[in-house]
């Protein structure tokens, strides 16, 4: 296992030197940011962004995300073009010394929540997901937290028009001949892709979702066999699906080997659908986290971990989910898991 944290750069006001003093932290997950989506990264970005992670005795093994732009998706003419682009993005960053890319495929939306700062008793804050609350939103007048900076109301309306014609089974045939596309740079660069699960796991505003439970995981894997096709296990986004019986498909992935990534929160559901982010301990919420790691540790896992999600505590206003604190404090209570599941192993 290789502990990491997100930084999302030069503009990230969490500095590396303080990323590098948690303990066991081997590397930032981090991207080119100024790039618009379906473009390719000039080397020199790439450059600049590993430089600053080797003066501060940080790698920079795992790229969060290179972003699929939606034609993709959509499966339209265009995506040729723009899967070249992203195979080049790829053989850059295995250049670099990049080992996994971490992607989604959700449209439009690639996390949703009502909240970004719900108040626990102890004054902490995260960000939290009301089902009601969210069906009774117009999607004709969208308006969403953390999301109303990205898109113009006329770009949001003309994405939710052109995916009404796309089928769940449209969409998933999309992302294989997307992953087939870039497979060969893959090889070559030896770069594991990893891709996000939905977040949350069900269909929003219409939208189809296609990476949410074990059986999508198992026929991603089943029509794509390349060991380069992999998973991120995203402990909160599978979490929220109620079904989803995490610590079973953490263990059959790694035993897969499919599994070069995690991103390991924990969330306390209420409700059918609704949950709150919280702090990472198994007490702290609804997901059995020791469970998942010692799951992942018996089955062989050598992946990257990073704590994700964090609350804002002890004054701090982060950046909602990716402050400092608390997903340092989460980076040090996995490593203790982590300690504890590999004993167990030798004995
Ligand atoms: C949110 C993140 C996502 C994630 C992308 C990966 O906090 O988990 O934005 O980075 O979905 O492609």
């Amino acid at each position: 296992m290789k502990m990491t944290f997100r930084w999302y750069g030069e503009s990230d006001s969490i500095s590396l030197s303080a990323i590098r003093q948690i303990p066991n932290m081997s590397g930032v997950v981090t991207a080119v940011y100024r790039v618009p989506v379906g473009e390719v990264w000039p080397r020199e970005d790439i450059a600049r962004l590993r430089e600053l992670c080797v003066q501060n005795g940080l790698e920079m093994e795992v790229i969060e995300s290179v972003p699929v732009h939606e034609d993709i998706k959509l499966g339209r003419e265009t995506r040729d073009r723009l899967i070249a682009n992203y195979a080049e993005n790829i053989r850059r960053l295995g250049e670099a010394g990049v080992r996994c890319v971490c992607y989604n495929f959700m449209p439009v939306f690639d996390w949703l929540r009502t909240n970004l700062h719900t108040e626990a008793e102890d004054g902490s804050n995260s960000l939290s997901y009301d089902h009601e609350q969210l069906m009774r939103l117009d999607p004709h007048h969208l308006s969403l937290p953390g999301w109303d900076e990205s898109y113009t109301r006329d770009e949001l309306q003309g994405l939710l028009a052109a995916y009404k014609t796309v089928s769940h089974e449209q969409l998933f045939d999309n992302l294989i001949y997307f992953l087939r596309g870039i497979m060969p740079a893959c090889q070559e660069a030896k770069i594991d892709m990893a891709i996000h699960p939905d977040d949350p796991p069900w269909d929003m505003f219409g939208l189809p979702r296609i990476i949410s439970t074990e059986a999508d995981i198992d026929r991603l894997f089943a029509a794509l066999p390349d060991p380069h096709n992999g998973l991120t296990f995203c402990t909160g986004s599978f979490g929220a699906g109620r079904d989803n019986d995490l610590v079973r498909m953490a263990g059959k992935y790694a035993a897969a080997g499919r599994i070069p990534f995690a991103h390991i929160r924990q969330i306390k559901w209420s409700g059918e659908l609704d949950f709150a982010e919280c702090g990472h301990r198994t007490e702290a919420g609804s997901l059995d986290i020791y469970g998942i790691v010692r799951a992942l540790v018996q089955n062989g896992f050598a992946g990257y971990v990073r704590p994700d999600h964090g609350r804002n505590i002890w004054g701090e206003d982060g950046k909602p989910g990716y402050g400092l604190y608390d997903r340092a404090l989460g980076a040090a209570y996995l490593n203790g898991l982590f300690e504890a599941a590999e004993r167990e192993m030798e004995k």
